[in-house]
């Protein structure tokens, strides 16, 4: 018993160990909206699902092309969604702005140049502690897909079973039918 102890704790120590460090190891830069960059007409939000966000990651809004038609405003909850700047705050402008996520919650990023943020240039994630565990983003994801294979594997499975048990039953029922007509007809027509 003492042993197997010793061992759980060697290992419990290992994996702790190992969730501290691999997401130190793993900090990823994630370009915003990959080869289109940061723009109009993109679904930010689509881009981002799916996507792990840790503290250390960096977001990278990349519109070189087009520096000064574009900006990046660190906005909260109700200016992302009203697509309101703030005036006290300077936009990031140089077209290849790294934004080091440092701190877990919910984060909003927003275009101020005209009605960009209006026409979806606009990005909200949740990053997570380093070290939190996978499993609680997805969960969203997941009890979606979940619950409906269930549905459908009873819905298919109870159908050919209930279909045969009654097509049995049918023909069972017209095969003693039959019988009992035949019978009273060789009755019959002996008599
Ligand atoms: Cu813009």
């Amino acid at each position: 018993m003492r042993r197997r102890s010793g061992c759980c704790k060697v290992l419990a120590a290992a994996a702790a160990i190992s969730a501290i460090l691999i997401p130190c190891v793993l900090a990823k830069d994630y370009v915003v909206g990959d080869d289109k960059g940061w723009t109009i007409n993109f679904d930010y939000q689509a881009w981002a699902q799916g996507k792990l966000f840790f503290v250390g990651d960096s977001l990278i809004f990349n519109y070189g092309p087009e520096q000064g038609r574009h900006n990046v405003f660190k906005v909260n909850g109700t200016a992302f969604k009203e697509c309101t700047t703030p005036a006290d705050v300077q936009p990031l402008t140089t077209g290849h702005d790294r934004i080091l996520l440092k701190t877990a919650g919910r984060k909003w990023y927003i275009c101020g140049v005209g009605f960009h943020c209006t026409a979806g240039q606009r990005l909200a994630i949740t990053v997570l502690e380093q070290g939190a565990s996978v499993p609680s983003p997805s969960p969203s994801p997941l009890p979606l897909p979940t619950p409906s294979p269930p549905l459908p594997t009873n819905s298919t499975n109870a159908p050919p079973p209930a279909p045969s048990a009654a097509t049995k039953a049918a023909v069972s029922g017209f095969v003693m039918a039959f019988t009992v007509l035949a019978a009273g007809w060789d009755i019959m027509t002996k008599a």
